[in-house]
């Protein structure tokens, strides 16, 4: 896909976030929209991926460390073909193969289960060592959430990525400013946090985080010797104006009033 046909798969995977939300009657909206471009961009522009043998030894590894926007990657997932569609509707029912967050023993493509912060980037970290220990060019890629930051545990994987000069590991923040009940200055400052990345060892790039090209393009400048974070500014509930920096649609499904006017919004 080129970068302008990515820019409409956005707007497909928008709408069946919302569908799948609204069917559901619960789940995380905000944090799902807000990584919309970032793992479309990997997902149909950058990593090996194969839906038909989601276990092909040549892939790449995507894990969703802010496990709670699983429907960014289940709309994705779908898409794709690695499932039927007809899947969306059973997201967060009981025994579904969407769960409420990314279960790899459920869902074809989901390459661990996430959704306890902290713990995908350090699973991401173990997975690129394993692909270099056994010289493999597989590339590992995740996304942690700003708040997800505050758990020591980031910290820890970023000082084992560095130390095993993970340079097939890239990191994406989500930097949307927000977490479930706050901003993240208001629950914790995370600071200087392109620093604090930067002297943990990581080479580091900001883009805006819905910009599509942008993002290959921090993709694709060769790093050697060092884990790659990319801190990617976005806004959280980005596509549905009454979703956007709102903190209150971190964890709410929008009714049906709200799911037409949002669906409105998002024409393809
Ligand atoms: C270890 C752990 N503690 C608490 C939660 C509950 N929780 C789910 S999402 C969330 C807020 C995360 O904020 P952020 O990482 O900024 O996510 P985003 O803004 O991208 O939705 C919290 C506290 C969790 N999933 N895991
Ligand atoms: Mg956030």
């Amino acid at each position: 896909m080129n970068v302008k046909e990515m820019e409409k798969q956005c707007t497909i995977i928008r709408r069946d976030i919302i569908n799948m939300l609204a069917d559901a009657g619960s789940g995380h909206p905000g944090g799902s929209l807000s990584v919309v471009e970032i793992m479309v961009a990997l997902y149909y522009g950058k990593m090996r991926t194969n839906s038909q043998n989601p276990k092909d030894p040549n892939r790449d590894l995507f894990l969703l460390s802010k496990g709670h926007a699983a429907p960014c990657q289940y709309a994705i997932l779908g898409e794709m073909g690695y499932f039927d569609k007809a899947e969306f509707k059973n997201f967060r029912q009981l025994h579904s193969i969407l769960q409420g967050h990314p279960d790899t023993k459920k869902c074809p493509g989901v390459e661990a289960s996430t959704g306890s912060l902290g713990q995908g980037i350090s699973i991401a970290t173990g997975m690129a060592l394993g692909a270099k220990t056994a010289k493999k060019d597989t590339q590992v890629y995740t996304i942690l959430g700003d708040g997800e930051c505050q758990e020591g545990q980031v910290w820890e994987a970023s000082m084992f990525a560095a130390n095993y000069k993970l340079d097939n590991l890239t990191v994406f923040l989500d930097h949307n400013g927000l977490q479930i009940d706050g901003t993240n200055d208001e629950v914790m400052s995370l600071g200087d946090i392109h620093a604090k990345f930067a002297s943990f060892g990581y080479e580091v790039f900001e883009v805006d985080g819905h910009d599509i090209q942008a993002i290959l393009d921090a993709v694709n400048t060769p790093v050697s010797g060092k884990p790659k974070m990319i801190i990617a500014k976005t806004v959280k509930g980005k596509g549905v104006s009454f979703m956007e920096n709102q903190v209150n649609w971190h964890g709410a499904a929008p009714n049906e009033e709200q799911r037409a006017q949002a669906l409105k919004e998002l024409e393809v």
